[in-house]
């Protein structure tokens, strides 16, 4: 039978590095999610859109998709890497299952 040199117990602790801090945790990467404006979806899909999926109510949900229609672009949330991708995916795919271009995507903040 084969052996190392070295025991499997040996101590090595001679090489350990002690932390003398806590590590300095960062906030994680936030990201807006926004809609795009486009000539085709009707402005009373994108106002449900705004109520069902970003929970606004229909007074300010209006209010930004009139903001959309003439900027060409708004925000409708800010959250973490996953739920931004995530909302993005069920929006559009809402968008397309009844017929719509609406496009949502996400940007880093
Ligand atoms: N521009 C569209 C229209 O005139 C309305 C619209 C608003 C479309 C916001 C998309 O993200 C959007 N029917």
């Amino acid at each position: 039978m084969i052996m190392s040199n070295s025991t499997p117990y040996e101590d090595h602790d001679d090489d350990l590095l002690l932390q003398s801090e806590l590590p300095q945790l960062q906030p994680p990467p936030l990201y807006k999610v926004v809609l795009l404006n486009d000539d085709f979806t009707p402005m009373d899909f994108v106002i449900e859109v705004l109520m069902i999926f970003f929970g606004m109510s229909e007074e300010l949900a209006t209010q930004v998709m009139l903001q959309i229609h003439i900027q060409g672009l708004g925000v409708c949330g800010t959250y973490t890497k996953d739920v931004a991708a995530t909302k993005v995916v069920i929006v559009n795919e809402f968008s397309r299952e009844h017929q719509h271009p609406l496009l949502c995507s996400m940007e880093v903040v």
